[in-house]
């Protein structure tokens, strides 16, 4: 079969789950939020990557639905979780090209009874790369609802600072390619403290992805990053309570 009908069959079937993975306030070492990660367990193939199905529901338009499900989703797992604390989901670029985006924001966040202020919506570089004129009315209109709005693997595509200009973000997420070399390099802990200054300067909250060893947690402390979100802290899985769905990552 081909995947687009696989796709479609999963949604249709409920073979998509989503896990959730802690981040954690540095400061405080108290966890703050959770970022809600979508799998797909196929029925003979077993777990999917989303690196493998989400491009191709994205080049067949199947995002779409599949995207309305996983906010519906978040929304109602984070209502029936208040401990998750405020709860990330992950948007694609191809999601703005609905112009009922934002309208789809409330509603599942009406129809889970969710306050507004424990949503956060991550997008990329590449969404802001798209027409302009088109996204950032959406972005604005999501921002009204009182949902906050994170940028995502911040520092790995174009126009880094140009985008930050370009729309009121509540926090930047530091693509997790910079914590590898943090141990090694002078220059990524410089490029770690610049970015952070750039959050201090438009006083919003740096967190580092891909938090994976003690060392590189201590220079994120020393540099005085905000949030922290890695396997150091927790791996995704399971919203408690939801573990009778198919098992987290490793
Ligand atoms: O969870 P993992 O690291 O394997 O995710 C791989 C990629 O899939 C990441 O870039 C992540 O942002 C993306 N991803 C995970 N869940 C979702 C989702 O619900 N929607 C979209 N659009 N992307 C997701
Ligand atoms: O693109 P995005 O930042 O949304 O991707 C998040 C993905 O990163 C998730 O799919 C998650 O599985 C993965 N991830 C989370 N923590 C770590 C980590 O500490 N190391 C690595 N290599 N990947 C991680
Ligand atoms: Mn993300
Ligand atoms: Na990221």
């Amino acid at each position: 079969r081909r995947m687009k009908d696989e796709l479609r069959l999963a949604l249709a079937e409920g073979q998509f789950h989503l896990l959730c993975q802690v981040q954690v306030n540095l400061q405080t070492g108290e966890p703050c939020g959770h970022e809600m990660l979508l799998r797909w367990n196929h029925p003979e193939r077993g777990p999917v990557p989303p690196a493998e199905f989400i491009p191709l529901a994205e080049e067949s338009g199947l995002i779409l639905p599949i995207g309305e499900w996983v906010l519906r989703e978040a929304c109602a797992l984070a209502a029936a979780n208040p401990q998750l604390g405020r709860v990330a989901v992950n948007l694609s670029a191809v999601q703005f090209s609905q112009p009922d985006l934002p309208r789809q924001v409330e509603q599942a966040l009406a129809a889970s009874g969710l306050p507004a202020g424990r949503l956060e919506l991550e997008i990329t570089e590449s969404t802001l790369m798209l027409d302009r004129s088109r996204t950032l009315p959406l972005l604005e209109r999501i921002k009204a609802l009182g949902v906050h709005v994170a940028i995502d693997d911040f520092g790995t595509g174009y126009s880094s600072l140009g985008t930050l200009r370009s729309f009121p973000f509540d926090k930047i997420k530091l693509d997790r390619s910079f914590m590898a070399e943090l141990d090694t390099s002078p220059q990524a802990v410089g490029i770690l403290r610049a970015v952070i200054g750039i959050g201090r300067a438009l006083e919003i909250p740096v967190l580092a992805e891909g938090v994976e060893t003690q060392s590189q947690l201590e220079h994120l402390r020393a540099e005085g990053c905000d949030e922290v979100q890695g396997y150091l802290l927790g791996r995704p899985a399971p919203v408690p309570g939801q573990e009778n769905a198919p098992s987290g990552d490793g």
